[in-house]
């Protein structure tokens, strides 16, 4: 393999690799340009493997959109609806939220990830009672929601500052916060495809007082539209700045761009090869981020699994009911059973382990 990583140009970056050292800017561009996908992939992998072996996390968790009811208008999102009346709008009410949890009883899941349209019809009480309604059915149930993005629109709708909506979420029973909402951070292209939601900077800031009061969280990319390949370095190193200063990311989740049914429909939507390489450079530029997550609704089942070979070791869960990417498009199942992502790893050649949100492995998963 040295040799290819010497005739691709990269026996410098994997010389400081090698070393512990931090790649810059520059460097992450060039990785992202190297035409020899295997040599950055072996790099990746090399990084994953020095972290966790050929482990290979997922969580049985259940993903619930309660309401698509949305002030914004992100040219990517195929979910939203801006108007009430709208014939495909809808707002759950409380008890079909919490019916979703109670159909489940026999489900061992150990998470439930929420995320909403901006809703501006709704009071604050719709969401600490959603959260404290969750818990009274399942008192250990981890409650991973509602996206800085949304965070930030709280503060603004209920006139309370971002610090008060997360400890009046927490009191109600709110232990994370999901990743969505970062797109791109490079203010160019934030302005073209979502000028109103809260900017980059509100985003690691709330990210930062979650940190702050304790909690973890995550941080996605969506990446494959017009963004820059240094636009996607730009948008990994501020992630890595935060992460140097509070330590509370979990996962970084690239989000592959699905055109269907939205205003980028012309654009088309990122292919393998895409993929893998973003994953792959994202595990050589986030040294200090502990998981890579290839979201398998997003990559695709078996480029999902392919990534596991190019710096990912973690597939998200099992989902079970998704609307955001399955309105633009992904052809993938909505849900996975424990048993199908047991295999799907399996069969990569990894080891599957089901993990909770904080990545205590609950134990290997037996071969079925
Ligand atoms: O914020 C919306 C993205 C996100 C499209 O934290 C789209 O563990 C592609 O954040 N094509 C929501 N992407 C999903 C999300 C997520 C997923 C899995 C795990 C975690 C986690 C978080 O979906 C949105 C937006 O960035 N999105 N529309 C689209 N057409």
């Amino acid at each position: 393999m040295h040799t290819r990583i010497r005739a691709a140009g990269l026996a410098d970056i994997d010389e400081k690799l090698r070393a512990g050292e931090r790649l810059g800017f520059d460097e992450g561009v060039r990785l992202f340009v190297c035409p020899d996908l295997l040599a950055v992939g072996w790099l990746a992998n090399r990084e994953r493997e020095k972290r966790h072996g050929g482990r290979t996390y997922f969580n049985y968790n259940l993903r619930l959109e309660p309401t698509n009811v949305c002030v914004a208008s992100c040219l990517f999102c195929s979910f939203a609806r801006l108007k009430p009346t709208d014939a495909a709008a809808y707002t759950m009410s409380l008890e079909r939220a919490w019916d979703k949890l109670r159909q489940r009883a026999d489900q061992p899941l150990t998470e439930i990830h929420i995320v909403n349209g901006l809703n501006p019809d709704l009071p604050f009480s719709y969401y600490t009672d959603l959260l404290r309604g969750f818990k009274r059915i399942r008192p250990g149930i981890h409650l991973k929601c509602f996206t800085a993005v949304e965070i930030a629109f709280f503060a603004d709708l209920y006139r309370m500052t971002d610090g008060q909506v997360l400890r009046e979420l927490m009191d109600a029973g709110l232990d994370s916060l999901p990743g969505g909402g970062a797109e791109i951070f490079a203010e160019r292209v934030r302005r073209k495809i979502c000028h109103d939601k809260c900017d980059a900077d509100r985003y690691l800031s709330i990210h930062r007082t979650a940190h702050g009061l304790g909690m973890r969280t995550n941080v996605t990319m969506l990446y494959g539209h017009i963004e820059t390949v240094e636009e996607r370095i730009d948008h990994m190193l501020r992630v890595r700045a935060l992460q140097d200063e509070t330590g509370g990311f979990q996962a970084f989740i690239p989000l592959a761009f699905h055109p269907d049914n939205n205003q980028m429909r012309k654009l088309p939507a990122p292919g393998a090869v895409d993929t893998l390489k973003v994953h792959a450079v994202a595990r050589l530029m986030l040294d200090n981020v502990p998981h890579v997550k290839a979201f398998w609704i997003a990559t695709g089942v078996e480029v999902a699994q392919t990534a596991l070979w190019f710096g990912v070791d973690d597939l998200d869960g099992t989902v079970q009911e998704e609307k955001i990417y399955h309105m633009a498009g992904s052809p993938t199942p909505e849900g996975l059973t424990m048993a199908q992502l047991s295999q799907l790893v399996r069969s990569a050649g990894r080891e599957p382990f089901e993990r909770d949100t904080f990545y205590n492995v609950k134990e290997a998963v037996p071969a079925c």
